[in-house]
C-alpha cells in the first residue's frame, strides 16, 4: 500500500468535507455567498493558477521524456510499433465511449445556476479543419505562452523523435529533458499538497451558491465515470484476449486482481508496476516483452484516464451550460489520447492534464474546482483501467508474436 500518499488524500478528503460544510453554512448567513466569492474563492484561483502554470512544462517534458523512453526508433521493431498502436487505439476508444457515455448521461448534469447565469460565454465554435491547421505550431514560444496544448503536444513529440533521430549527438538533451522532466513532477507534487486548501476554496464559493444540488451533481459523475470505466475494461479488454491474445477474458481478469486491487488502492500505476509484471506473466507474457510494454505502458498509456477526461469535460461543460460541438470533441478525443503520453503515473497526474483537455476546447479551467474534492474517487478507478490495460497490451503484443515466430518456423520447417 503506497502509504506515502494516503495522508495527502485523507486531507483533499477533509477539504471537501470542509468546503461542502463551510459552504452550506455560507449559504445559510446573510452576505455569506458574497464573502465566499470575495474572500476565500481567490486561493482556490491561486491554486487553479499554480495548475494552469505547471501544465506546460508538465506536458513538454514528460511527452518527451516519454517518446525517449521508447528508446532508439529503428530498435522500436514489430513489438514497439504494435504496442504504440494497441496505446493509442485503446485510449482513443476510451474516450469515445466517455463522451458517448457522458452525453447519453448529461441529463444527470444539473446545469448550475450561477456558474451557467452567462458569466460564462463559451468561445467561438471551432471548424474540424481549422482544429486541424491550429494543432500544428507556426512558432516554439507561442504555444507555451497562451498554453495552446495541442501545439505543445506536438513539440513534445516532434522533439522527442527528433532527441531519438539523433543518437549519440541528441543525448545532452535527452539527459536536460529526463532532469527538466523530474524536476516538472517534483513542482507538480509540490502544488498537488496545496489540494486539501484548494478543494475547500473551489468548493466551498459553489456550494454556498448552489447549495446541496452540486452533490447530487458530483455523485452522478463519478457513477458515470465509473460505468464508463468497466464498459471499456469489459468491452475492450475481452475482446483483446478473446480475438488478439486467443485466452478467455475470465481468466484474464481474475488472474489480474492482485494487480487491480494494488492498483485501486495506491492509485499508483508506477506503484502498482511489480504487480502488474507479476500478473502479466502469470498471464502468459513473455518477460522480455512484459518488461518493455509495461513499464512504457505506466508512462504513455492511461485509457482510465482519458474515461474520466472525456467525463468530466462533459460534465463541465454541462455545469457551465455548454453544449460541446463535433469539433470540440473531436478535439478532446485528440487531446486527452495525447495527454495520456505525458500523464505520470502517480496520483493525481490525471487531474493536472484535465486543464490541458479542457484548455483544448476553450472550457473554463475553473470547472476542475467542481470534480477537484472527490478527485481521489476517480483516480483510484481511473488506475486500475491504466494497469489493466497496460497488462492486456503485454499479454496480446506476447501471444502475436509467438504466433508470428511459429508461422516462420513452419514455413522453414
Ligand atoms: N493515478 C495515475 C496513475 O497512476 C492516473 C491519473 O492520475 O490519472 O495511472
Amino acid at each position: 500500500m503506497n502509504t506515502k500518499k494516503l495522508p495527502l488524500a485523507f486531507w483533499i478528503f477533509v477539504g471537501l468535507v470542509v468546503g461542502i460544510v463551510a459552504g452550506l453554512a455560507l449559504m445559510a448567513i446573510p452576505g455569506g455567498v458574497d464573502f465566499a466569492k470575495t474572500y476565500v474563492k481567490p486561493f482556490g484561483t491561486i491554486f487553479l493558477n499554480l495548475i494552469k502554470f505547471i501544465v506546460v512544462p508538465i506536458v513538454l517534458f514528460s511527452i518527451t521524456a516519454g517518446i525517449i523512453s521508447m528508446g532508439d526508433i529503428k530498435k522500436l521493431g514489430s513489438v514497439g510499433v504494435k504496442t504504440i498502436v494497441y496505446y493509442m487505439c485503446t485510449t482513443a476508444g476510451a474516450v469515445i465511449i466517455a463522451l458517448v457515455l457522458a452525453n447519453l448521461c448529461k441529463g444527470f448534469f444539473p446545469p448550475l445556476d450561477k456558474l451557467s447565469s452567462g458569466e460564462y460565454t463559451a468561445g467561438d465554435p471551432v471548424s474540424f479543419m481549422d482544429t486541424l491547421v491550429n494543432i500544428f505550431p507556426a512558432n516554439i514560444i507561442e504555444p507555451m505562452r497562451s498554453a495552446s496544448m495541442l501545439q505543445v503536444i506536438v513539440i513534445a513529440i516532434l522533439f522527442g523523435v527528433g532527441i531519438l533521430i539523433a543518437g549519440e549527438k541528441g543525448l545532452v538533451c535527452a539527459q536536460v529533458v529526463d532532469s527538466f522532466n523530474e524536476v516538472s513532477m517534483k513542482v507538480m507534487d509540490l502544488i498537488i499538497r496545496l489540494s486539501p486548501v484548494g478543494v475547500a476554496c473551489l468548493l466551498a464559493p459553489v456550494v454556498a451558491e448552489n447549495g446541496p444540488k452540486i452533490l447530487g451533481a458530483l455523485a452522478a459523475v463519478l457513477l458515470v465515470a465509473y460505468i464508463g470505466y468497466v464498459i471499456h475494461a469489459l468491452a475492450v479488454y475481452s475482446f483483446s484476449m478473446a480475438a488478439l491474445a486467443r485466452i478467455s477474458p475470465v481468466t484474464f481478469f481474475r488472474e489480474m486482481v492482485p494487480a487491480m486491487m494494488m492498483a485501486f488502492s495506491s492509485a499508483s500505476s508506477v506503484g502498482t508496476l511489480p504487480f502488474t509484471l507479476e500478473c502479466a506473466e502469470k498471464l502468459g507474457a513473455r518477460k522480455e516483452i512484459a518488461s518493455f510494454v509495461i513499464p512504457l505502458g505506466a508512462t504513455i498509456n492511461m485509457d482510465g484516464t482519458a474515461i474520466y477526461q472525456g467525463v468530466c469535460a462533459v460534465f463541465i461543460a454541462s455545469c457551465f451550460n455548454i453544449d460541446l460541438t463535433l469539433g470540440q470533441m473531436v478535439t478532446i478525443v485528440l487531446t486527452a489520447t495525447l495527454a495520456s503520453i505525458g500523464t505520470a503515473g502517480v496520483p493525481g497526474a490525471g487531474m493536472v492534464m484535465l486543464a490541458m483537455v479542457l484548455e483544448s476546447v476553450g472550457l473554463p479551467v475553473e470547472g476542475i474546482g467542481l470534480v477537484m474534492g472527490v478527485d481521489r474517487i476517480f483516480d483510484m478507478g481511473r488506475t486500475t483501467v491504466n494497469i489493466t490495460g497496460d497488462a492486456a497490451c503485454a499479454v496480446v503484443i506476447s501471444k502475436m508474436e509467438e504466433r508470428k515466430e511459429q508461422r516462420t518456423r513452419g514455413v522453414l520447417g
